[in-house]
C-alpha cells in the first residue's frame, strides 16, 4: 500500500544520504588539515569548500525548499555559490575552518532527518518519490567524485587505499559489436530521481553501427603514441591540435616517460601504465584524435545509449546494460571500491544484451555529443543544474566512473565537461557506422 512504499522510499532515501556522508567524511578525513585548506590544483576547489557547499545545498533543498525552515546562517549563502565564486578564487574566500565547515554539515543533516521522518513523499513535484532526497543525495556523491579529483591532483604521498580489481584473462572476444538500427527509446519519464537533462523519454531513429566491446586501453592508445600521433596534426581537430601544441600535451595526463617505459602518477603512488586497463585522464581532443587515427570515429551519445540500454528481443530500453536490477557489484566497477578501472574485459554479468561491456563504471566514456536538451525539457529544480550548461561549449560523457556511487548512475545519465578537461576520471571508446560506404 502507499505507506509501505511511502516507508520503502524514506529508507532509501536515508540510506543515500548516509553513504554519501561516509564517503564525504572518508574524503576530507584522511588528510591533515592544511590539505584541507589547500587549493591543489586552480582547477579544483579547496576540499573544506566542497565539504560546505555539500551541507549548504543540503540546506537549501531539503531543509528550506522542501521543510519551509529559516536559513541557518544566510551569511554563508554566497561563499558556497559555485556561480558567484569561479574555483581560482575559492582559496581566498573567508571559507568555514575545517571543524566549523564539519560541524555545520553535520547539523544541516541532523535536521534534514527530522524533515525526512515529517515530510509526505508525495503530492509536489519536488517531494515525489522522494525526489529532493535523491537529488541531494546524488549531488553529495558528485562533489565526493570531484574530491577524489582533488586527492589525485595533489603531491604528497598517497592518503586513500583501496583494494585493486580482480585481474581478468586477457580479453579476446570481438572487438566490437553490430548494433542495430531503427527506433530506440532514449532519456526517461519514469526513473524518478533521474535528474531534468535525462528527461523526458522520446523516440529516436538511429543507423546501424558497431561499438568497441570494451573500452579502449592504454596498451591501445600506446600504439596511438608510438606511431607519432601527437605529432600529426592529421587526425586532430584544428581546436585540439592549438590546444595540445600550446600547452606542449604529447601523453595523457600524469604519464611520464622514463627510459623508455611509460609511468604514471596515480593517487601519490607511481606506476607502469598498465596496459589492459581502460585509458584514463584523456580530454575529448586527446579521444576523437585516437578515433580518426584508428580509422572510426567517437560514437555520439544517442548510439551510446542505444548500446547501453536497447534490448533487441523486446525492442525496449532498459535502466542499464544488464537490466533493470539496481547495480550490484558483479555488473560493474562504482561507487570507489577500487581506485581505478578493471581491466578491458571484466564484468562480464553487466554486459548489455549485444555483449558491450563495461558500459557502466570503470571510466566516463566521451561521446561525440554536444551537450543540448531533449525535445520536451524542462528545467527542474533549478535552472543552474543543466540548461545554463547546453550549448556547443560541453561535451557528453556517459556511463560513469569507479568514482560514481550508483545513486548517481543509470544508462540514462548524463555528464559533461570541456573538449580540454583531462583531470576527470574519463576515458572512451570508438564507433564506426554500418551503412556502406559511412564512417
Ligand atoms: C554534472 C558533474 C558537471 O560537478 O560541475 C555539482 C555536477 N552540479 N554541483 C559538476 C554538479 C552542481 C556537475 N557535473
Ligand atoms: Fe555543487
Amino acid at each position: 500500500g502507499a505507506e509501505t512504499d511511502g516507508e520503502a522510499l524514506r529508507a532509501r532515501a536515508l540510506a543515500s544520504l548516509r553513504t554519501a556522508r561516509d564517503r564525504t567524511t572518508l574524503l576530507t578525513s584522511c588528510v591533515e588539515e592544511p590539505d584541507l585548506t589547500a587549493q591543489h590544483s586552480p582547477l579544483m576547489s579547496p576540499l573544506v569548500w566542497d565539504l560546505a557547499h555539500i551541507g549548504n545545498q543540503e540546506e537549501l533543498w531539503l531543509l528550506r525548499a522542501v521543510g519551509g525552515r529559516e536559513a541557518m546562517r544566510p551569511e554563508i549563502d554566497s561563499l558556497y555559490d559555485a556561480f558567484e565564486h569561479p574555483r581560482s578564487e575559492r582559496p581566498s574566500l573567508p571559507l568555514l575552518a575545517p571543524a566549523e565547515a564539519r560541524a555545520y554539515a553535520s547539523e544541516v543533516r541532523s535536521r534534514v532527518l527530522d524533515v525526512l521522518e515529517s515530510t509526505a513523499l508525495h503530492g509536489t513535484r519536488l517531494t515525489e518519490a522522494g525526489f529532493a532526497f535523491g537529488m541531494v543525495a546524488q549531488h553529495e556523491q558528485q562533489h565526493d567524485e570531484t574530491m577524489l579529483i582533488t586527492h589525485q591532483l595533489r603531491s604528497g604521498p598517497r592518503a586513500l587505499t583501496a583494494p585493486d580489481p580482480d585481474p581478468v584473462p586477457l580479453f579476446t572476444g570481438p572487438a566490437e559489436v553490430l548494433v542495430p538500427g531503427g527506433p530506440f527509446t532514449m532519456g526517461t519519464s519514469t526513473e524518478p530521481w533521474a535528474l531534468d537533462n535525462e528527461r523526458p523519454a522520446h523516440v529516436r531513429e538511429v543507423a546501424p553501427f558497431w561499438i568497441d566491446t570494451t573500452p579502449v586501453t592504454n596498451a591501445a592508445y600506446r600504439a596511438f603514441l608510438d606511431d607519432g600521433g601527437y605529432e600529426d596534426p592529421r587526425w586532430w581537430a584544428p581546436d585540439g591540435w592549438n590546444h595540445i601544441r600550446r600547452h606542449g600535451i604529447t601523453a595523457p595526463l600524469f604519464w611520464r616517460r622514463d627510459a623508455g617505459q611509460w609511468l604514471r602518477r596515480h593517487f601519490g603512488a607511481t606506476e607502469a601504465v598498465p596496459p589492459d586497463e581502460p585509458v584514463l585522464h584523456v580530454s575529448w581532443y586527446e579521444a576523437d584524435a585516437y578515433a580518426r587515427w584508428a580509422g572510426r570515429r567517437l560514437p555520439t551519445e544517442t548510439e551510446w545509449e542505444k548500446a547501453a540500454r536497447h534490448d533487441p528481443a523486446t525492442g525496449r530500453s532498459a535502466r542499464y546494460p544488464w537490466g533493470d536490477a539496481d547495480p550490484a557489484p558483479e555488473h560493474a566497477n562504482l561507487g570507489q571500491r577500487h581506485l581505478r578501472p578493471a581491466p578491458a574485459g571484466s564484468y562480464p554479468a553487466g554486459a548489455s544484451p549485444l555483449g558491450v561491456r563495461q558500459l557502466i563504471g570503470d571510466v566516463w566514456e566521451w561521446t561525440a555529443s554536444d551537450f543540448l536538451p531533449y525535445p520536451g525539457f524542462a528545467a527542474f529544480p533549478y535552472k543552474e543544474y543543466s540548461e545554463v550548461f547546453f550549448g556547443p561549449e560541453y561535451k557528453v560523457l556517459r556511463g560513469g566512473s569507479f568514482a560514481v556511487d550508483p545513486v548517481a548512475c543509470r544508462g540514462t545519465f548524463r555528464n559533461w565537461d570541456y573538449p580540454v578537461r583531462r583531470q576527470i576520471f574519463a576515458g572512451f571508446r570508438t564507433a564506426r557506422s554500418a551503412a556502406p560506404g559511412a564512417v
